[in-house]
């Protein structure tokens, strides 16, 4: 259910006019009639998958990119009527769902097309074929897996084949070695398929590293994710900076409780923090159960756009931080975001995590209300719980 009203002081903000601009920036840099497909898999990267796939279609993207079937009946049952591709797997026996949906899946197992066609399809089945050229995760790897795929999609004619594609797995790397034996391998792989196949397929290959990085080679069109979002794949891209991304996604709250505590005084379960002076501490509503996991101890947040640090064990719905003074209740905490000159990036709560910018908005839990911007204007609210 999605609600449209919340009652709680932390809030994801989603600016779905810098979502528009780094599509409009890609589609810049490519080449002319180079299409971008929105990677919107995992509720967009934690966005929002329904309000960023109209976003990016109405910014020009021709298609939806997701995971699962499911992500994908959810985009159709909201309306969205653009071309749909599950990059992940589908089972066979719900095939005949994704065809009658008009849904396109990946497919790369010769089993998987014959356990597929013994359930009745009333619509015809959009394929896009996956090679692996380095990945190691799905495709077909040699010459002869691919000629027993092309053999059964040939004889059914309820399967169209309508792309081949691949994925790179270092395509945001400095070093480029891998990247070269990833292309070389495609070359050998997708020469054989044009060899075997005469009937036209578009190709597309490239996430938005390659894309941004080598806009020349691209081909029908890219699989834009990551970077839609405003986030370098990489620090070794953002070094690079192809485009100038504007980072959709930012973490606010606010001070419910703050309290002037003796030396001595500890915080929170373990008592792992102890005030060493007197000191002022605020309490944040927001914790593990909305993604702002118990490693993220000793982070900053923002307050009256100055550094303020996390002290003591993050709980489930709350924390406490150690302020440099004492402030009114309801006073801003930004915790992924901007507060006067200072800034806290999803790239920096990476960092503290050792992880990558990727995971931290898909961390911030439904439990936490999605408030959309449209030029600085909030357009909708949506509150998963
Ligand atoms: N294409 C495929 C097949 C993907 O799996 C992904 C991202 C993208 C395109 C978009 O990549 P980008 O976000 O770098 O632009 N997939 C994943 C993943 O499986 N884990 O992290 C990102």
């Amino acid at each position: 259910m999605s609600l449209d009203r919340y009652y709680r002081d932390s809030v994801a903000e989603v600016n779905l006019t810098a979502i528009e601009s780094n599509i409009l920036q890609l589609k810049k840099r490519l080449k002319p009639g180079t299409g971008v497909y929105a990677v919107v898999k995992a509720d967009a990267y934690g966005h929002g998958d329904i309000q960023v796939a109209h976003t990016a279609l109405e910014a020009g993207a021709r298609g939806l990119c997701v995971a699962l079937l499911d992500e994908a009946l959810k985009l159709r049952q909201e309306g969205i009527e653009a071309p749909i591709l599950v990059m992940g797997w589908t089972r066979p026996e719900d095939a005949w769902l994704a065809a009658k949906e008009d849904i396109a899946v990946t497919v790369f197992q010769e089993e998987w097309l014959l356990e597929a066609e013994k359930h009745p399809f009333d619509h015809p089945l959009s394929i896009h074929l996956k090679l692996d050229t380095g990945m190691g995760r799905i495709g077909v790897r040699s010459t002869s897996e691919m000629d027993r795929v092309l053999a059964v999609i040939d004889r059914q004619p309820s399967f169209i084949l309508q792309s081949v594609f691949t994925h790179f797995a270092t395509a945001d790397e400095e070093e480029k070695s891998y990247f070269s034996h990833q292309t070389k391998r495609w070359e050998e792989l997708f020469g054989h398929f044009k060899r075997e196949w005469s009937h036209p397929v578009e190709v597309h290959t490239s996430n938005s590293a390659a894309s941004m990085r080598f806009p020349e080679r691209m081909d029908h069109f890219v699989r834009f994710g990551i970077s839609m979002y405003g986030l370098y794949p990489s620090t070794h891209v953002k070094r690079e900076r192809p485009i100038d991304l504007e980072p959709a996604f930012s973490l606010n709250s606010r001070l419910i409780h703050v309290k002037r505590l003796e030396a001595g005084e500890s915080i929170s379960y373990g008592a792992t923090y102890t005030t060493e002076e007197e000191e002022w501490i605020g309490t944040v509503p927001l914790g593990y159960a909305d993604g702002w996991i118990r490693k993220l101890q000793g982070m900053e947040v923002l307050v009256d756009g100055k550094r303020q640090t996390i002290v003591g064990r993050i709980c489930m719905d709350q924390f406490m931080i150690r302020l440099d003074q004492e402030y009114p209740i309801g006073t801003k905490v930004t915790l992924i975001g901007n507060q006067g000159n200072q800034e806290i990036s999803a790239d920096d709560v990476a960092d503290h995590l050792d992880t990558i910018n990727y995971e931290v908005p898909c961390m911030i839990s439904s439990r936490v209300p999605r408030v959309y911007l449209r030029n600085g204007k909030m357009t909708e609210i949506r509150n998963s719980l």
